[in-house]
């Protein structure tokens, strides 16, 4: 398995994240990168740094001026005298114009943003780039390569065309599922099993009938990101039919887990894709902090048998996962699960 990652996805690096009311550490932080890779190292797994990609890819599936402020605004944030991370001020929800962006800076901050968790720091453009030029790098040597791991930090399922949040601000797994469409694959399968549903890749492809979405997660009538991830979305326009969603109840075991995961995979089997993007979340574990499904450390090698079977050229993109102490050691387990070693 080829594995791609880049230190400068430690640049972002947000100084804290409320929870339960308290300013305190926030869950998505560089160490969890450092955790994946000193597991896979441990593991005897070789890791490349991505190449360079110019923003074109990107901008195939993000809006060309949300772009545009992800790369300018914490600077606009210093140049206005501020301390600490860029952060919205408000949200443009029921009855409020949605269409234009605000002309200031906390009125365009709040434009793009639906969630409080996720700050832009002075490293999140160059970490996110980086994050994306890592699944760009898979995505374009799939065909070669069979199987890759894009080591993506920050995640990415929960941003959308122009808007971040869920601690994603570029959609790796939906950048690297248009380049390989781009690249001639007529049919490219989504797959997510991170613990919360992928808002953004969910929206980025709704309409469109080429690119399937399957995802498996915690029901938004209790988990993060609330509105969307229900069972009855499955599609738009030419677009119906090609979504699918699999909400399970909190304290979900392995055994319901599978039971979903061998629809989702039966989904992805017949949608004859060419290629498949794994939307690689590993908050599904029983300790992790955020999460509530009680999936065991041997689940995931479970997990990664299941993922095996796919028979299309699969790369696994990284998501969400915030207990530390195991992130390397799960992913390894995914890894070995996955090459039936
Ligand atoms: C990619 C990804 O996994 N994003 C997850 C974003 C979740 N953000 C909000 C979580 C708030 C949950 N509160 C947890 C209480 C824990 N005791
Ligand atoms: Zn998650």
């Amino acid at each position: 398995m080829r594995v791609i990652y880049s230190t400068d996805q430690e640049r972002h690096a947000p100084l804290g994240e409320f929870n339960r009311g308290v300013l305190g550490q926030p869950y998505e932080r560089p160490q969890r990168a450092r955790e994946l890779v000193g597991g896979l190292r441990s593991a005897g797994l070789t890791i490349e740094t991505p190449d360079a990609f110019p923003v074109d890819p990107i901008a195939r599936v993000h809006d060309a001026g949300y772009l545009a402020f992800l790369e300018s605004v914490h600077s606009e944030w210093r140049a206005a005298g501020r301390d600490g991370d860029a952060f919205p001020l408000a949200f443009p929800i029921r009855s409020f114009r949605s269409d234009r962006p605000p002309v200031s800076l906390d009125g365009r901050v709040s434009y793009y943003a639906f969630d409080i968790s996720t700050v832009i720091t002075e490293g999140t453009w160059q970490t996110i780039r980086a994050s994306a030029d890592c699944a760009l790098t898979a995505a374009r040597d799939l065909v070669h390569d069979g199987r890759s791991l894009a080591l993506c930090r920050p995640p990415g399922h929960h941003a959308g065309r122009d808007f971040f949040g869920g601690y994603c601000f570029i959609n790796n797994a939906a950048v690297a599922a248009q380049a390989l469409r781009d690249a001639g694959a007529e049919r490219v399968a989504i797959l997510d099993v991170d613990y919360h549903h992928g808002n953004g890749t969910q929206a980025i492809f709704y309409d469109r009938s080429d690119v399937l979405y399957a995802s498996i997660h915690a029901d938004p009538a209790t988990d993060f990101p609330y509105f969307l991830g229900y069972a009855d979305e499955t599609g738009m326009g030419a677009g119906e039919g090609a979504n699918c969603n699999i909400p399970l109840p909190r304290g979900t075991v392995w055994s319901t887990y599978s039971d979903a995961l061998d629809v989702a995979l039966g989904r992805v089997k017949a949608f004859g894709a060419d290629a498949t993007v794994v939307s690689l979340g590993i908050d599904t574990f029983a300790a992790d902090p955020l999460s509530h499904f009680q999936l065991t450390n041997d689940d995931f090698a479970k997990l990664g048998a299941a993922l095996g079977t796919l028979g299309t050229p699969t790369m696994f993109v990284m998501e969400g996962g915030y207990a530390i102490d195991d992130l390397g050691a799960n992913l390894v387990r995914i890894l070995h699960g996955i090459e039936g070693t």
